[in-house]
């Protein structure tokens, strides 16, 4: 029997991030790289004193329901709605997650999904795994829109946000986005991004983009009367969360033609997707992969760590999110 404390690691991470956390804790590790299930989950956090776990496991008060000892359960993700923090706070428990270090890498991949969508790379792809190329002519293409000097209305002007908005300064775009409250003034001039409605951002946007967290409130953000107000050229993107968009609207919108195409990297209910969405040849569909390089997954592991180490040695965790639960 091990008396190093006990943790739970709730998904592979790099061996060798593993190895160095063994050499400090007896390590459950849940080696089927598969979501554990609310039972599994709620066993094994009765027994250990500190989780790190990713933006899957739901940590509500069932799941903390017959915990003894644990202090964090730190979420190797930025976004945190799998966490019931009311819940976490009630149990006295530490909810901690991994902000900053993921920002450019998830807005690299925004843009790059936004540019494959708009230039329909995916479907390129597969014209020229069909055997399609033969057809090539000036207008026998598959034809896209522009992004340089087009109108790109990001939804969440949070980091990340502001990271694509200053990424779209590159390419000319005028940046309008909508937030829950206004950038100031210093930081609207920095992402040259002026404040609109949600709705004059969906009226007018060629490239709608969501980077806003998921809440309650912010369920269906974007369903049918929204995309309604689309105009029909127009791409939405998302690298939020599922469930921030319908996304059974939003198949039934791209089949019809109601707007022009889709990248998504999130989806409602994922990994299962959407029948239909399956279905649409202008979307790219990605999976959940925004912050993955393996240099940024590195550093939310290292982030996770550390808040994890920081909650068991007494000391105030970095990103706490629940500062009431810490008592020094
Ligand atoms: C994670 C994410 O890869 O940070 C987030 O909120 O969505 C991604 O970076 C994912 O949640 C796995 O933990």
């Amino acid at each position: 029997m091990s008396n190093k404390p006990k943790i739970l690691v709730s998904r592979a991470i790099f061996p060798d991030q593993l190895a160095q956390l063994e050499k400090s804790f007896e390590v459950r590790f849940n080696q089927a790289d598969q979501v554990l299930t609310p039972v599994e989950l709620q066993k094994e956090l009765s027994s250990v004193v500190g989780a790190l776990v990713t933006g899957s496991e739901r940590i509500d008060a069932s799941a903390l329901l017959n915990v003894k000892d644990l202090k964090i359960v730190a979420n190797i993700a930025v976004g945190y709605n799998n966490f019931d923090v009311p819940a976490m706070s009630a149990a006295a428990v530490m909810a901690t997650n991994t902000p900053d270090v993921l920002t450019d890498t998830t807005a690299d991949f925004g843009f790059a999904l936004l540019m494959a969508t708009a230039r329909r790379i995916s479907e390129s792809e597969h014209w020229i795994r069909n055997g399609q190329w033969d057809k090539w002519s000036i207008v026998h293409n598959p034809l896209g829109m522009d992004l340089h000097h087009s109108t790109i209305g990001i939804i969440g002007m949070g980091r990340i946000g502001q990271g694509i908005a200053k990424r779209a300064l590159g390419f000319g775009m005028k940046v309008i986005y909508h937030n829950r409250s206004r950038l100031s003034e210093a930081n609207e001039k920095a992402c040259g991004a002026s404040y609109v409605s949600k709705e004059e951002l969906l009226r007018t946007a060629d490239h709608v983009v969501l980077v806003l967290p998921y809440t309650p409130q912010n369920h269906h953000t974007i369903g049918a009367s929204e995309i309604a107000l689309m105009k029909p050229t127009a791409t939405l993107i998302n690298i939020a969360r599922g469930g921030i968009v319908d996304d059974a609207a939003l198949a039934k919108a791209l089949q019809s033609g109601k707007i022009f195409a889709a990248g998504l990297d999130v989806f409602e209910g994922e990994p299962q997707v959407h029948p239909e969405l399956l279905k649409c040849n202008n979307i790219v569909l990605a999976p959940h992969i925004a912050s993955a390089t393996e240099k940024t997954r590195r550093a939310m592991v290292d982030l996770a760590v550390e808040n994890l180490r920081a909650a068991l040695d007494g000391k105030k965790p970095p990103s706490l999110i629940n500062t009431e639960v810490f008592k020094a």
